[in-house]
């Protein structure tokens, strides 16, 4: 597939300020004349955020199987790609999307312990060669992020998702999960997360500059 839009991709724990930062990220492109897609996964599409509500949904009678939640990140993420990313990439939009197929590596595989392989076969049939140009990992200690997290909850009234009420040994897997991948895929900007916003942004417009650049 041609590619003339860029496709970057925002990373890390829970709390560790993605959200804060893509839509910061967004207006930063915009300004410079730059066409954005802002869209987050698992979600996206109307299907895919069907599929979101079942994967977040804390209290479902019965337990969710790794497996399924496995199968349900990737069927979420293949409509994502077929219907929304792909398009606009062709059309020449940067997309910025939160999450990606790195947080089903760091997630499903270093957190539940499923097979690296079986991920990455399903990431194959998915998304082919299709790979960020950039991901940035925002990276701060798990307890950090977590304190975050419940502060904006009980600012907004949100509720807990079913990954908020895993252990904290789970978050540190995941957390391992992404220095692993960072450590192997030069596409990686690590991003210190515990800095003031303001740092973490100037670290993040050095990076954008080289991506208008490239
Ligand atoms: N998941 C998965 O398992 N497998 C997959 O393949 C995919 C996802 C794609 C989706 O959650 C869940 O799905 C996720 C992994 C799983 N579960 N977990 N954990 P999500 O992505 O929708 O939500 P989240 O990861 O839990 O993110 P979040 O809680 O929305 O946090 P955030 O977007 O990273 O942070 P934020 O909302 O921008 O910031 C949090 C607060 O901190 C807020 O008040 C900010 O103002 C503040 N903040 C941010 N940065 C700073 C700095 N630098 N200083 C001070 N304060 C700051």
């Amino acid at each position: 597939m041609s590619k003339p839009g860029k496709f970057i991709t925002f990373e890390g724990g829970e709390g560790v300020g993605k959200s804060t930062n893509i839509q910061w990220c967004a207006e930063w492109l915009m300004a410079q004349g730059v066409e954005v897609l802002v869209t987050r996964e698992p979600g996206g599409t109307p299907i895919a955020e069907l599929i979101r509500n079942k994967l977040l949904k804390a209290h479902h009678a019965e337990p969710m199987m790794p497996m399924t939640e496995l199968l349900l990140m990737f069927a979420a993420r293949a409509q994502h790609l077929q219907a929304v990313i792909e398009p606009a990439l062709q059309n020449g939009i940067w997309v910025l999307c939160d999450r990606f197929t790195d947080s089903t590596i760091a997630y499903q595989g270093f957190g539940r312990g499923l097979e690296l392989e079986t991920i990455d076969t399903l990431k194959q049939l998915a998304q082919g060669n299709l790979e960020p140009d950039c991901t940035f990992l925002l990276d701060a200690p798990v307890s950090v992020g977590m304190s975050r997290a419940r502060g904006r909850s009980i600012e907004t009234g949100e509720q807990t998702d079913r990954f908020e009420t895993e252990a904290l040994a789970f978050f540190e897997r995941v957390r391992d999960g992404f220095h692993t991948l960072a450590a192997t895929h030069s596409r990686f900007v690590i991003i210190d997360a515990e800095q003031p916003l303001e740092r973490v942004q100037s670290e993040l417009a050095v990076s954008l500059e080289v991506l208008r650049g490239a």
